[in-house]
């Protein structure tokens, strides 16, 4: 039987004209600086600035708001070296043999390739999965069943943006990395079967002498259209 509607009243912070234009400026000057990161420092990283990204992305809307996902905070050395280990290899394999020449081509602007010491050397790695399905008992019988998750990928990927915006105002920086394919994760993190590994995020601070590609973002002009 579905559960019912149930409703109470929104909860709205109305910001007058002039607060609203300050936050956004200051949000969009803060975002703007995010950049993806590949060189991390050994340094410390206060777990609630994790903590807190997490229940931000935790917040994001979802479909039927059934919030597929599972955010796996690792910090343990050996399991990040594992976790190195096992996509460099999967990486060695795509750039030697599995991308084509036009995906090579590509990244070519962004100078990787299948090294990621960032994974040992980021202080944590947040391994975001999907939940493909969901898990759940029947009541009478206690079996366990299956229920179908609507817009999953979609729903992660918006979580993903909470997570990587709430991380960049935390002064943390982050690079989404999506080594392919991820199945390891799942073994390595011991995940159940409906989770599907999504995006691997080392998450630190940039070592001091980090350095980024030259790249640049579209102008608004290119991609917002008014009619
Ligand atoms: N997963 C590889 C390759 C790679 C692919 C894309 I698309 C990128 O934007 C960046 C890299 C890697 O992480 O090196």
């Amino acid at each position: 039987m579905p559960a019912e509607a149930r409703f109470e009243p929104l909860n709205f912070e109305y910001l007058v004209e002039a607060e609203g234009q300050r936050r956004s400026a200051e949000f969009a000057q803060r975002m703007l600086r995010r950049r993806s990161v590949r060189h991390f420092s050994r340094a410390p990283v206060p777990f609630a600035l994790i903590e807190t990204a997490i229940r931000v992305a935790g917040a994001a809307p979802s479909g039927a708001n059934q919030q597929p996902w599972t955010f796996v905070v690792v910090s343990d050395p050996d399991l990040k070296r594992k976790i190195r280990i096992a996509a460099e290899a999967e990486e060695k394999e795509s750039y030697e043999r599995r991308m084509s020449q036009e995906w090579l081509d590509a990244l070519a602007p962004l100078g990787t390739d299948w090294r990621k010491p960032h994974i040992e050397d980021a202080p944590y790695v947040i391994v975001v999965f999907r939940q493909a399905y969901g898990l759940g008992r029947d009541p009478e019988t206690g079996e366990e069943i299956r229920y179908r998750h609507y817009y999953s990928e979609e729903s992660v990927g918006i979580a993903v943006g909470f997570l990587l915006a709430a991380l960049q105002l935390a002064g943390l920086a982050t690079l989404t990395h999506t080594p392919s394919p991820m199945k390891f994760l799942s073994e390595i993190l011991d995940r159940p079967a409906n989770e599907r590994a999504f995006v691997l995020i080392p998450v630190g601070y940039p070592a001091a002498d980090a350095q980024v590609p030259a790249i640049t973002k579209k102008p608004l002009a290119k991609i917002m259209i008014r009619r």
